[in-house]
């Protein structure tokens, strides 16, 4: 085995290694209320503030389907909980996956009556999952509430993607090079 097939050969699997941790990131579910379900019985706006919600990730909903429904709803119908407008999608399965396919704010209720004024109600804040652009170049979110957001290491991530996809950049070129020169 020749010097040049070895370092082929050694590229090669380096950046197989790095293809596959990159960019299969997986989408995490969420069960709405953890084991409690979509219910009269939990504080949903609590349990959504402890996630970090990515575009990609699925929104579980379990309930009995004649007890409550899901209503992807407005921002002001989300705070008047009068769903005769405003309703953006509705559900009703009992077993209801919604993918968080922006990143951007989605609002639900349930429109069972009382159900909402109750509590069953939440917001989620999606934030993008995949981007290279850096943390400085985000655009500053416009929102008429003073909503926190979570800091989670999204910027480090972004550095070593960005690092990684160079490498592997250089790493393809080089066995390219060394296969055309035998
Ligand atoms: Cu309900």
């Amino acid at each position: 085995m020749g010097a040049h097939t070895i370092i082929c050969y050694s590229f090669l699997i380096i950046s197989l290694m790095n293809f596959l941790s990159l960019d299969h990131v997986e989408a995490t579910d969420y069960t709405v209320g953890d084991a409690d379900g979509w219910s009269t019985s939990t504080n949903f706006q609590a349990w959504s503030e402890k996630y970090n919600f990515l575009v990609g990730d699925v929104l579980v909903f379990n309930y009995v389907s004649s007890q409550h429904d899901v209503y992807q709803v407005t921002q002001e119908t989300f705070r008047s909980c009068v769903a005769s407008s405003g309703v953006i999608k509705t559900y009703d399965s009992g077993r209801d996956r919604i993918t968080l396919k922006e990143a951007q704010t989605y609002w639900f209720i349930c429109n069972i009556p009382g159900h909402c004024l109750g509590g069953m109600k939440f917001s989620v804040n999606v934030k993008a999952s995949n981007t290279t652009t850096s943390p400085t170049q985000q655009p500053i979110p416009i929102s008429p509430t003073s909503e926190s957001t979570p800091q989670n290491g999204v910027s480090l991530v972004q550095d070593i993607r960005g690092w990684k996809c160079a490498f592997n950049l250089v790493s393809f070129w080089t066995l390219i090079l060394l296969i055309t020169n035998g």
